[in-house]
């Protein structure tokens, strides 16, 4: 089951990430870690002009690259000279981390933080002991000067020091320090709470469980296991189904909680080139991502690179816009919302659920299958639908049906597997009175479906695929 913060986590849906550093002003993904700091010097930085334009597409939260792998640091770190205190930029006084979790502050944006364990600056990198001080002094820094933090986010990049040894980082104790100062914190990636999807092209699995078996006994990363939670492989295809479970059993392994996230970016790179003003992805790819992240049982992670002027450039606030714009007009109204539900069992008894204090959260648990229609009170035209889980109790949906009632009969429109924490689904407008889900399978009892956690939307802006003209999906 999910913890609180995993839960206050996926609520999030949609975030910002946002690299932004030395790689930005020399136009390259990976600096080498011996520039000059002299170099990071943006003409126009403007943090308030980032969380607008991200806010303009119905994002929640923003993630920022306090530093990455060439060790340059956003904040004015007292651990090193390689920061914005060594640059001409606000003749050194400035802080980049301070200025963005002020404008998320102020917009109500959550606000998280990228550091890089990987530093090819940093001389004591490869004296394991001495530079895990170092990191935890820096990560120090960031959880307790820059108010709430939501996220940290670790990369698992590592490499050899000057001394020509590799690196051995202290993940426990990391993880221990981001406890004690952001009990709320969620760290990802390499860390115990959010898992990466397995790819950075924006992509989910046609089955993406948040329960996840694996095989270790200890949660965290450790020498041998470099790659994070104990067993996991997270671009496996198979992460969660019962026969893997079961395969992950007979070797004494256990479940976790574990949901996954799409981090992809805007543009080709993570980092502003100039070059790519004209790669900023379609909105059609925009949109195609979205449903299938945030539609799929996962959150999404946009990557939005500032220029070198530390403004996010007028080509991806348009498309940010575009996005928004779209997506509010999409789920504006729910026409499910004033549905009668009626809900058909298939299973021995009905029994009142009780949360854990003892109130009736709903009058009967289902048993395994169930068959639920919704009435909408008069023809309704929709084309996409959304369907959730109440995860307090575990994901437990494997297989369901969408039918929509066409006069006469019921035509299957959509089949899926999970659902999670939210599935969203398209298809071709249509026009219906009632809509049914029937789940085909499941892991034990299913919390009744409320008109919360099923809609029926209309993108008016969607041409029916296969219709003349553009498709515009
Ligand atoms: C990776 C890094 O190497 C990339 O530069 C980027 O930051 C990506 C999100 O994570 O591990």
């Amino acid at each position: 089951m999910p913890s609180a913060r995993q839960l206050a986590w996926q609520a999030l849906e949609f975030q910002a990430f946002v690299h932004f550093g030395m790689n930005t002003f020399i136009d390259r993904e990976w600096g080498q870690g011996t520039e000059d700091p002299k170099l990071f010097d943006p003409t126009d930085f403007d943090a308030g002009q980032w969380v607008e334009a991200i806010k303009a597409a119905g994002i929640r939260g923003l993630i920022v690259t306090a530093k990455h792998h060439d060790g340059f640091c956003l904040w004015p770190s007292r651990y090193t000279e390689h920061s914005v205190k060594s640059s001409p930029w606000r003749e050194g006084k400035g802080d980049v981390v301070s200025e963005v979790a002020a404008a998320c502050r102020k917009a109500g944006l959550k606000f998280g933080v990228y550091l890089s364990p990987w530093d090819r600056h940093e001389p004591s990198y490869g004296d394991s002991p001495r530079y895990n001080e170092h990191f935890k002094n820096q990560l120090r820094e960031l959880l307790t000067g820059y108010g709430e933090v939501s996220e940290v986010w670790f990369d698992g990049a590592c490499a050899e020091g000057p001394n020509g040894k590799r690196q051995v980082y202290d993940w426990e104790g990391y993880y221990a320090l981001i406890r004690e100062f952001q009990p709320g914190a969620v760290i990802s990636i390499i860390g115990p709470d959010a898992r990466w999807i397995g790819n950075e092209a924006g992509v989910t699995r046609e089955s993406e469980w948040s329960v996840i078996a694996v095989t270790g006994m200890d949660d965290l990363p450790n020498e041998n296991n470099p790659g994070g939670i104990a067993g996991l492989d997270a671009q496996a295809e198979d992460l969660g189904s019962l026969e893997r479970i079961a395969a992950v059993a007979r070797q004494g392994g256990r479940l976790i909680w574990y949901p996954g996230q799409v981090d992809v970016s805007i543009r080709p790179g993570w980092f502003y080139h100039a070059a790519e003003d004209d790669k900023v992805k379609t909105l059609d790819q925009l949109l195609e991502i979205y449903y299938t992240s945030v539609g799929g049982n996962a959150q999404l992670l946009l990557n939005i690179p500032p220029d070198k002027r530390g403004r996010i450039h007028e080509n991806d606030v348009r498309r940010l816009k575009e996005l928004g714009d779209r997506l509010r007009a999409t789920f504006a109204v729910n026409l499910a919302e004033p549905a009668k539900i009626s809900a058909t069992y298939s299973g021995p008894t009905l029994v009142d659920v009780r949360d854990k204090r003892g109130r009736l959260v709903a009058g009967h648990s289902l048993p395994a299958l169930g068959v639920f229609v919704w009435e909408l009170g008069g023809a309704k035209l929709f084309n996409v639908a959304m369907m959730k889980e109440d995860l307090r109790e575990g994901q437990r949906i494997e297989a369901f049906a969408f039918d929509v009632w066409d006069g006469r009969d019921w035509k299957e429109t959509a089949r899926g597997t999970t659902i999670g924490w939210k599935k969203l689904f398209r298809f071709p407008a249509v026009e219906a009175t009632k809509v049914r889900v029937r789940l085909l399978k499941t892991r034990g009892e299913v919390f009744p479906s409320t008109p919360e956690r099923f809609g029926l939307f209309f993108d008016p802006f969607r041409v029916n695929p296969g219709a003349k003209g553009v498709d515009n999906r």
